[in-house]
């Protein structure tokens, strides 16, 4: 008998969660719940969030399984924005591909995809207006991609060379980019969502009219900022929409550590009493439409709003992960909400506006335009190979004035490089 049990009561038990496969097994995902568009009806931007409990259990969808787009949800948009959304994710799947490769080849450290859940970084930053400002996780590249970043610069971050405006001081992926509204990215998880939300709450007092778009992993939900960041959203109504690209995976964590076998992560809004909503995230036009409501909703004061993406991590967790070793093989292919690209992509085959010789010649244009890109920032080196910037410059920017310490220390690395390299060594 363990200490403290008394004869009369069960022995407690613990609950360690379990994913439902693992490597070897047959995935079947035959028990996720698909509800037909439109079952629940496209709600009132600016209605009650009590008359929205129900959205979070439900799915909001707008494409069928054959590529017809339906339904009260569906935002109706031009072919030529279609088109563009399509070359967005395929940009985006090219230039994950090819830095993936570059870091296998050594060229950089470490790269993290986002496969199979391009549409929740592209339709969502196409459904924002240009000006808003976005806190993504590491996973968002693709507000770069659709945002027009420069690719080259995202690269000379990548390897940290010389022509990387940050000189070296991020992780690889973990960009800045104040001047496309796209906020630094942290290692440390979930800082970016009560960062979004104080951003969101100082554009509300100042009178402006920008509104602010935070991303996370579901796993992610399980910190305490996560769960502060909702408080501080949901008490001074800020205009912030709040999603989380529940991927299902958190590296080898199912989502089953962050509460996924009690009840939704979209759920989570109504503890809060705010808006929230669960979507289908590998339906694109599902998912421009839910961000286009809740971007509309806070833009016009009615609060934030919080959106679960229903996805799935088609690849690894990061170059540094191998998902073999801890989930089954072709969940991926088997996942009933299948590929978000090929699924936009179907939709304009049917609706007349693409076929398979445009698909195949722009997926050329896009790979080679990736090429073309990195060999201009390969120009300023990769890592480890020399160009980078000089040794000095991590002692710089602190302080606008560097104090005395620093000077020390700077010159005492200076004096290690000589040691270390001969006297004749100069920094770069
Ligand atoms: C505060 C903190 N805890 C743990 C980690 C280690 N870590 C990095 S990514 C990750 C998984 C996150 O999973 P999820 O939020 O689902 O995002 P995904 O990678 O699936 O996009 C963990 C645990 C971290 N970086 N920061
Ligand atoms: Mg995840």
């Amino acid at each position: 008998m363990a200490h403290g049990q008394r004869g009369n009561l069960p022995p407690l038990q613990l609950h360690v969660p379990e994913p439902k496969y693992r490597p070897g097994d047959e995935a079947d995902f035959s028990d996720i719940e698909v509800p037909e568009i439109d079952a629940l009806p496209r709600p009132d931007e600016g209605c009650h969030p009590s008359e929205l409990s129900a959205y979070s259990y439900g799915l909001v969808r707008v494409l069928d399984f054959d590529g017809a787009a339906k339904g009260g949800w569906n935002p109706h948009l031009d072919a030529d924005v279609l088109r563009v959304m399509l070359r967005n994710m395929i940009l985006l799947r090219a230039f994950d591909d090819r830095m993936f490769r570059a870091q296998r080849q050594g060229k950089t450290s470490f790269y993290m995809k986002s496969t199979g859940e391009e549409a929740t970084s592209v339709a969502t930053t196409m459904a924002l207006d240009k000006d808003d400002m976005c806190f993504p996780s590491y996973r968002q590249q693709g507000i770069l991609v659709t945002r027009g970043y420069s690719l080259t610069q995202m690269m000379n971050q990548i390897y940290s060379n010389s022509g990387d405006h940050l000189k070296g001081r991020q992780l690889p992926i973990m960009y800045s980019a104040p001047d496309h509204g796209y906020f630094s990215v942290s290692g440390n998880l979930t800082t970016q969502y009560p960062q979004a939300v104080g951003w969101a709450m100082a554009s509300a007092s100042k009178g402006d009219s920008r509104i602010a778009a935070v991303w996370c992993g579901e796993g992610s939900t399980a910190e305490g900022d996560f769960h502060s960041a909702m408080t501080f959203a949901a008490v001074y109504n800020a205009p912030v929409v709040m999603q989380i690209v529940n991927n299902q995976w958190a590296i080898s964590s199912f989502s089953g550590f962050a509460g996924a076998e009690r009840t939704t992560f979209a759920a989570r809004a109504v503890g809060y009493g705010i808006a929230g909503l669960r979507v289908d995230g590998n339906d694109p036009l599902a998912v421009y439409a839910a961000m286009r409501w809740a971007a509309d909703r806070a833009r016009t004061n009615n609060g934030p709003t919080l959106i679960e993406y229903f996805t799935y991590r088609a690849e690894g967790h990061s170059t540094s992960d191998d998902p073999h070793a801890y989930r089954a093989a072709q969940e991926f292919a088997k996942w009933p909400l299948g590929d978000p690209v090929e699924r936009l992509k179907q939709h304009l085959f049917v609706i007349g506006e693409w076929d398979e010789d445009r698909h195949a010649a722009q997926a050329a244009e896009l790979t080679d335009l990736v090429k073309a890109k990195q060999k201009e920032a390969e120009k300023n080196g990769t890592l480890g190979h020399g160009l980078h910037h000089p040794f000095e410059s991590m002692f710089e920017d602190v302080f606008e004035e560097q104090p005395w310490h620093l000077q020390e220390q700077c010159a005492q690395m200076l004096d290690e490089q000589r040691a270390k390299f001969g006297p004749d060594w100069e920094p770069k």
